[in-house]
């Protein structure tokens, strides 16, 4: 203890900024990918506004009983010679004040709550409202019209967007911080969800409820687009443009089917690739990201996932099941993959 005393204001006050300046950096950057202090939604605003009320009561309370605290340590400390301080029981007029201001600081809390629950349970009825099904470890979203897409979501920013949320197999919970609240997913039940976005941008999302190995790497981007991109990049996978014509891709188009890709996989345009075991790739090209958005799409990334998915996504269900991983007959060679690259990025 003696040694105490020996530390100088400057050293120990350095010694705070060196432990704050991570955490203070931390707090500053607001691209955070999972941010939740930053809303773009009216849904995700209401939920922020009951979080801040939280946050200020509880920062209120802390000041406040640590305040009392080191004033009790200090004013009433134990001095040489004291004797047996004077001996009470209880005081009825304190405990029924830190009774009663919980009570009320509960019932502050509770009341915007409650409003924020109600405003946002029910979809509004002009809500343009998509399927989505979780599955082991990726996301499908089927719209009005019956297109299908994978792992990034797009959405229109002039409206409210529903959600009809089932799983094709175990809980999961569907979450995009930034514009909507967590819901879980149940089998055998369909929940919902809803928003109005703000702006258009991308916004990154998670699986939230632990569905299995690769959990973690369940994760989504939803992309709010203006209303006319959004209606373009529709019509899209009702109409892919015809893919580019080069001995590559004409390669990379038949061995998606002598593979067995087909079995799984789901590419608008193509009458033998209709699996659904897999996500739909129709468009694929012009995905951003790969492995439901825990890679970029780039020939770099993809090659990799083609070569070896379970080293990207472990127990994934392609690198379980795929004959060209099962079998080592079947293999795909470096060459082949380089066709099934060009022919996936031209899918446009
Ligand atoms: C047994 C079914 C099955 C077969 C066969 C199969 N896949 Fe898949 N594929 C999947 C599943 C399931 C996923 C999703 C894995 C995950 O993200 O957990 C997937 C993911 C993908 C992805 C990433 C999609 C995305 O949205 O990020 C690509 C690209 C892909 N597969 C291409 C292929 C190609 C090319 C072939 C043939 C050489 C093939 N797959 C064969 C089931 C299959
Ligand atoms: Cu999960």
């Amino acid at each position: 203890m003696a040694n105490l005393k020996n530390i100088r204001p400057k050293a120990l006050l350095g010694l705070l900024v060196i432990v704050l300046l991570p955490i203070l950096a931390a707090c500053s950057s607001t691209d955070n990918p999972l941010t939740t202090i930053s809303p773009k939604s009216d849904v995700a605003r209401d939920i922020h506004w009951n979080y801040q009320i939280i946050f200020w009561f509880a920062v209120f309370v802390f000041i406040f009983v640590e305040t009392l605290l080191l004033y009790a340590v200090i004013k009433f400390r134990r001095r040489p010679n004291d004797g047996i301080p004077k001996q009470v029981h209880g005081n009825t007029a304190m405990e029924i004040t830190w009774t009663i201001i919980p009570a009320l600081i509960l019932i502050a809390i509770a009341i915007p709550t409650w409003i924020t629950i109600f405003e946002i349970d029910d979809v509004p009825d002009d809500a343009y409202m998509i399927e989505i099904v979780g599955h082991q470890w990726w996301w499908e979203a089927t719209y009005p019209d019956g297109q299908v897409t994978a792992n990034e979501i797009h959405v229109p920013s002039d409206r409210p967007i529903g959600f009809n949320l089932n799983t094709a197999d175990v809980l999961h919970s569907f979450w995009v911080p930034q514009l909507f609240g967590k819901q879980d997913i149940i089998p055998g039940r369909t929940n919902t969800l809803w928003f109005t976005p703000e702006v258009e941008g991308r916004f990154f999302g998670q699986c939230v409820e632990f569905c299995g190995i690769s959990h973690a790497n369940m994760r989504l981007e939803m992309i709010v687009d203006s209303p006319t991109v959004f209606a373009s990049w529709l019509s899209g996978i009702d109409s892919p443009a015809p893919a580019a014509v080069s001995p590559a891709v004409v390669a990379g188009h038949d061995l998606f089917a002598s593979k067995g890709c087909v079995a799984c996989h789901t590419i608008s345009g193509r009458n033998d690739a209709v699996g659904i075991i897999g996500p739909n790739l129709s468009l694929f090209g012009e995905r951003l990201t790969l492995a439901s958005a825990t890679l970029d799409n780039n020939t770099e990334n993809l090659t990799a996932w083609l070569k070896d998915p379970e080293d990207i996504k472990p127990g994934n269900i392609m690198s379980e099941s795929a004959p060209i991983y099962t079998n080592p007959d079947l293999a795909l060679t470096n060459a082949e993959i380089v066709t099934l690259v060009a022919y996936l990025q031209s899918l446009k």
